[in-house]
């Protein structure tokens, strides 16, 4: 047994096991079936904006290879699966006409799940905005909340029949700050103004979707997924706990307040900037803040911080984050940070059900032979779903854990050198091998099924 059977018993019986992936890192085919360009491909395009100036053009050849790829889920008996649908494959322009061959696709793809008897979760935007929007403003653009909200709707009418679970957003901060404040993602914009801005049209398209959600009938359930990450305060000192308050707020208060307090936490605008007077509108704050589903929780990393008035770059918050244990992204690991941000959030915004979107490691895994032995991922995993079942205990409403990712993939800036899978990718050949902590996976579902049947 990989666990204990009173462990299993913690979960509830419909507790949903998955993996999760995202359109622009996995499926290739950029070019076919008249797809638009995303802001990704100008991106990875752009000479130093990724590693080896590696991009996502072909990544796993998912587009072509699905079946295989779901055959082999299948096969590792995971029954949920969280992916993203490429804004630009339904509207090449992010708006106007849609494209048949996109959305067929999707078609595809959807029965394709559910013909194996995979539950889809499907998130609506993982980064890859229509290139032809960044043209007219991006997210800096009101416009873009609403052309999201069309698209969103198109999205619930079309597949609403089969998919259930709808994540509008993946990871704002990551749109807001990597994308527009350190220039690090695509658009690649260093400008704290325009992230301000950004930001909040993202939140507005959120709740402009949820609108359009509710409109609907027997379409199932909405929340976004928001990366979150524990932070922790290296001593009671005031200092200390003020370092604490503005990295808790840049990290989490900042999507977390507005989604449920709806208002924007008070050390927002010196944290970005502050708002110009027009973009927060009278309503804004009401519709951001509509009731949701559930909330995805993303959580790889934890951070320690202290006062220190000598950091003045930032803000006299010293990085204190022991690193004696590190993922391959140099990502600090304390799975107990997971079990606290989960008691967290329940405590302190919402008692609605939480799902881990996304978690996982990224490890230098090495193939030898035919086999990947990763036993620090394995490591990783089982701490971070005994820290699940920690929540659970506390009381927290936890419904699903959708590990990142089901295959290694094209790691954004990092190009294809961190693997994150628990299929390695021969990207030469692209070949799939189930990585140990694959098989690991397998057994733990397999446990946990038996246990509750
Ligand atoms: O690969 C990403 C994913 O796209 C969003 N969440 C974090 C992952 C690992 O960096």
């Amino acid at each position: 047994m990989e666990f204990e059977t009173t462990f299993y018993q913690k979960f509830p019986k419909d507790f949903r096991w998955g993996t999760a992936t995202a359109a622009y890192q996995i499926e290739g085919a950029v070019s076919e079936d008249g797809r638009g360009p995303s802001i990704w491909d100008t991106f990875s395009h752009t000479p130093g904006k990724t590693l080896h100036a590696e991009n996502g053009d072909v990544a796993c050849d998912h587009y072509h290879r699905f079946d295989q790829d779901f055959d082999l889920l299948l096969s590792l008996g995971i029954t949920d699966y969280r992916l993203s649908t490429a804004w630009s494959r339904i509207y090449p322009q992010g708006h106007g006409r849609s494209n048949p061959q996109g959305v067929a696709f999707y078609d595809r793809l959807i029965d394709a799940l559910l013909e194996r008897g995979i539950t889809p979760a499907v998130t609506l935007y993982h980064w890859d905005l229509p290139e032809a929007l960044e043209a007219s403003g991006g997210w800096r653009s009101r416009d873009t909340a609403f052309y999201f909200r069309d698209y969103a709707a198109f999205m619930f009418q079309k597949y609403g029949d089969r998919v259930k679970l709808w994540i509008t957003h993946n990871e704002p901060w990551c749109t807001t700050f990597l994308g527009h404040l350190m220039g690090e993602h695509a658009p690649g914009l260093r400008d704290a103004k325009m992230a301000r801005a950004a930001g909040h049209h993202v939140l507005l398209s959120h709740g402009l979707a949820v609108d359009a959600f509710r409109g609907l009938s027997n379409v199932g359930e909405i929340g976004i997924t928001l990366n979150l990450n524990t932070v922790y305060a290296n001593s009671d000192s005031d200092a200390d706990q003020g370092a604490q308050d503005w990295a808790d707020t840049m990290s989490n208060r900042i999507f977390l307040d507005p989604l449920f307090k709806g208002q924007y936490a008070a050390l927002t605008d010196a944290i970005v900037a502050p708002a110009d007077p027009d973009l927060i509108r009278s309503d804004d704050m009401a519709v951001i803040s509509r009731p949701i589903d559930f909330l995805g929780v993303n959580y790889y990393s934890y951070s320690v911080v202290a006062g220190d008035p000598a950091a003045i770059t930032t803000a006299g918050v010293r990085d204190v984050t022991p690193h004696d244990e590190v993922t391959d992204m140099n990502w600090p690991v304390k799975a107990a940070g997971l079990s606290d941000l989960l008691q967290r959030i329940a405590r302190d915004y919402t008692s609605i059900p939480l799902m881990v979107t996304e978690n996982g490691a990224a490890y230098a895994d090495r193939k030898i032979e035919d086999r990947v032995a990763d036993a620090d991922r394995v490591s990783y995993l089982r701490r971070h779903i005994e820290a699940l079942a920690v929540a659970l205990d506390a009381g927290v409403d936890l419904r699903g854990y959708y590990l990142w990712s089901f295959m290694d993939n094209f790691e954004w800036a990092f190009g294809y050198s961190k693997r994150f899978g628990i299929v390695y990718l021969d990207y030469e050949t692209q070949r799939r091998i189930p990585k140990d902590s694959a098989y690991w996976y397998r057994n733990l579902i397999r446990e946990f099924h038996q246990v509750q049947s």
